[in-house]
């Protein structure tokens, strides 16, 4: 088995030299879905994986775009269609200095199984540039986001390409990329995911990610009898999904002792009530400020610069913040401390190392492709609400975003019954490699 899944992972880096994030994501699947492949004639031989781990299209752009002081300034652009058996491309928009071919194209392969994995009809997409949004103004923003757009909209619509957001593209960013392509289009439609209230977004989509890590993670504790009561919870990031996985864990009775960004983070041995996490959304959202500025104005807590919070014992982690934040060390630190679940709210945070010492530790462990899949079932929840030009209220999205996390839950242990527990990162690559490969045969080789 060794040798097969060498040789494909070998054949696939051949062809993708140079992309370290998105050989990881492949191979992480191919360790699992591979034996199940060998195990299952109808998949076998039919090169499904390999057709998987290439994109059915690649659209890069030039972006250029004007600052404020009259300098004309150039971004690379990217969307990767990667995947439309099962609906049309479906993924967010990430705009931050690290954007590259390679990262972007393991968050589109992810989200391949991950739109799977939602129950609802979504193929599997991903974008974004290399723009640093960080001290820029609104209106530099808006000209980039706008700028973006005049090449984007040619590529995507509501029944094609529906981008949403992802680092750095929050409701501002969508907001101006929507208007940018109503006008381009003279047409108003769902073609973005994310949207205002008022014009064609879903309650409860901003909460949707961090809630739906929380309702996972609440289902795999039910699994050992145990729950978020009294429990205490280790968060990284303090972007959109940290910021609602943050306030249902506050809500289930549950204490949340750190919150972090780029510059370190913060710990807050009281823990983060829903006050101060109102500091933290308004320091975030609004004057787009450090973490650090928490400290300043709760002395009890304290900052720790360029430093990871799996150091603070918990019970629960769960990572909200980038690619690769949390390694074997890290894995081994929060075992050691007492951590027995973790649930992904970021995508592939966990390295592969850290991954093994979650599963030879009995470590309730969800992979982001099933445990943040709530942000993009929310956006599909828009779609529909978009089609139907209806808006369902916040207590119908909410029971919905809660059944489809149990359903995943429920198919991921399916999938991935060990005689003495569950490995879900195993169940959740293949319900979503079954999916998608069952249309794939079915429309045959295209
Ligand atoms: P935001 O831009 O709102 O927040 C990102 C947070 O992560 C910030 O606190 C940011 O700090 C921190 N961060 C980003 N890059 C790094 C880095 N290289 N090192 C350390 N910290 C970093 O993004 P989201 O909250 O939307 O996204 C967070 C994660 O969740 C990503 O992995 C994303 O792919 C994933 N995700 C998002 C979904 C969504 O609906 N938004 C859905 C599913 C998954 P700083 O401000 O200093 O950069
Ligand atoms: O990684 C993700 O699932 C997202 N960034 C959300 C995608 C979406 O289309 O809502």
């Amino acid at each position: 088995m060794e040798k097969i899944i060498n040789a494909f992972l070998q054949e696939v880096s051949q062809r993708n030299t140079n992309e370290p994030e998105f050989m990881q994501a492949v191979s992480e699947v191919a360790q699992t879905v591979i034996p199940y492949i060998v195990a299952n004639d109808i998949y076998h031989g039919k090169n499904i994986l390999m057709r998987m781990a290439e994109p059915e299209r690649v659209v890069m752009f030039r972006v250029p775009w004007i600052d404020h002081s009259g300098e004309i300034r150039v971004n690379r652009g990217y969307r990767i269609e990667m995947n439309s058996a099962i609906g049309p491309y479906k993924g967010g928009l990430r705009f931050h200095e690290s954007v590259n071919l390679s990262i972007l194209k393991f968050l589109a392969f992810e989200q391949v199984f991950k739109n799977a994995l939602t129950t609802l009809p979504m193929g599997g997409g991903k974008g974004g540039a290399d723009f640093n949004p960080k001290g820029k103004s609104d209106a530099e923003v808006m000209r980039f986001c706008q700028s973006f757009m005049t090449e984007l909209f040619r590529h995507i619509g509501p029944n094609r390409d529906i981008p949403a957001g992802d680092i750095g593209v929050g409701g501002r960013e969508i907001g101006y990329m929507f208007g940018q392509y109503k006008r381009l289009k003279n047409e108003f439609t769902g073609v973005l995911t994310g949207k205002g209230i008022s014009w064609g977004g879903s309650l409860i989509r901003p909460e949707a990610t961090g809630y739906g890590a929380v309702y996972f993670a609440q289902n795999m504790m039910e699994t050992r009898g145990a729950s978020f009561t009294g429990k205490n919870v280790v968060i990284s990031g303090s972007g959109n999904v940290a910021q609602y996985a943050a306030e249902k864990v506050i809500q289930l009775g549950a204490k949340v002792l750190t919150m972090s960004d780029s510059s370190g983070f913060i710990h807050d041995p009281d823990g983060i009530d829903e006050e101060k996490l109102g500091f933290i959304m308004q320091l975030k959202n609004m004057s787009r400020q450090r973490i650090d500025k928490y400290v300043e104005q709760y002395t009890n807590a304290s900052f720790h610069k360029g430093e990871k919070p799996w150091g603070i014992s918990c019970d629960i982690a769960m990572p909200c913040a980038t690619q690769n934040e949390l390694d074997a060390a890290d894995a081994k630190t929060l075992i050691s401390n007492g951590c027995y679940c973790v649930s992904e709210g970021a995508n592939m945070p966990s390295t592969p190392d850290a991954i093994l010492h979650f599963h030879s530790n009995n470590v309730l462990y969800a992979p982001g492709k099933a445990s943040n899949a709530g942000g993009v079932a929310v956006s599909g929840l828009e779609m529909a609400q978009n089609s139907l030009r209806y808006s369902w209220t916040r207590e119908e999205v909410d029971q919905r975003l809660q059944a489809i996390m149990k359903d995943i839950h429920q198919v991921c242990a399916s999938y991935g019954k060990l005689k003495d527990g569950i490995n879900y990162e195993k169940g959740a690559n293949i319900a979503g490699f079954v999916k998608v490969a069952d249309a794939m045969l079915a429309q045959g080789v295209v």
